[in-house]
């Protein structure tokens, strides 16, 4: 059983999308849960590839094959990953904030709150804050979600949140954030209405916000 699991953080690491879904497909046939595949097998691989990227093993291009090696993976477990929900339980619109490009753990987070039942707006990467007030004020959104994946790239979080308030919006959504460096007590020291350390925890707290 493990070793399916090994296979699939190997792959990751390695880089090898092919790989990656060979060993996906073959833990999903030995039994193993879509769940313990994303958190034992894809997360833990990615993890370990930002370790060697620390550690000055690992460059740019090496992470970038170990994220396509991740979504190959991640594609796989999709469906399984998502129960079906009957009727839309709010509107979410997320996005990574500008000046980052980092994508897989929003995916994730997509994907999560959609299985938990959300119908989900994604804009993607790099969004400016004047993207999310515009959408917010046309689409009414329950909830806006955040993502960040560098110190540098935080206070972006942060200015979503002033423009929101300052297009007069703030009091119409709730604003989540998350991503590898944020934090509890970032969250509320700018203002957010939440923050999640994971994808599943994420669809756990917004289902709480919405009802
Ligand atoms: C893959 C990767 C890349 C890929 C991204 C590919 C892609 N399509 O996403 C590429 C190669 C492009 C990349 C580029 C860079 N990267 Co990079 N990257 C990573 C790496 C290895 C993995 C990130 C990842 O996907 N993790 C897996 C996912 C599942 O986890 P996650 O994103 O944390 O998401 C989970 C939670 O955080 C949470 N979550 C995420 N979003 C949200 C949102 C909400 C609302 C909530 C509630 C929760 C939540 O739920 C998710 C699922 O459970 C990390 C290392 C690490 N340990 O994070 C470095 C890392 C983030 N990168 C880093 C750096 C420095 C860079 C570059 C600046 C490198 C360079 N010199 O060019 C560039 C920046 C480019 C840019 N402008 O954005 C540093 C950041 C350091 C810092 N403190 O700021 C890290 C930490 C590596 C390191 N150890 O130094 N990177």
């Amino acid at each position: 059983m493990d070793e399916q699991i090994s296979a699939v953080r190997e792959a990751v690491i390695a880089g090898n999308a092919p790989e990656t879904e060979a060993a996906v497909h073959a833990g999903l046939a030995a039994g193993l849960s879509a769940k313990r595949l994303l958190d034992e097998g894809l997360v833990e691989g990615m993890r370990h590839v930002g370790q060697l990227f620390e550690e000055g093993e690992y460059f740019v291009p090496e992470m970038l094959v170990a994220a396509r090696a991740m979504k190959a993976g991640l594609a796989i477990l999709r469906p399984q990953l998502m129960e079906a929900a009957i009727e839309p339980k709010g509107k979410v619109v997320i996005g990574t904030v500008r000046g980052d490009m980092h994508d897989i753990g929003k995916n994730l987070v997509g994907m999560m709150l959609e299985g938990a039942g959300f119908e989900i707006r994604d804009l993607g990467v790099n969004v400016a804050p004047e993207r999310f007030v515009e959408v917010v004020q046309n689409e009414h959104p329950d909830i806006v979600a955040l993502s960040a994946l560098l110190t540098t790239t935080m206070p972006n979080m942060a200015a979503v949140i002033e423009q929101l308030k300052a297009a007069g919006v703030r009091e119409q959504v709730k604003v989540l954030v998350g991503g590898a460096p944020v934090t509890e007590s970032f969250a509320q020291r700018i203002g957010a209405d939440g923050f999640a350390p994971d994808a599943s925890q994420c669809a756990t707290l917004a289902s709480s916000l919405v009802s």
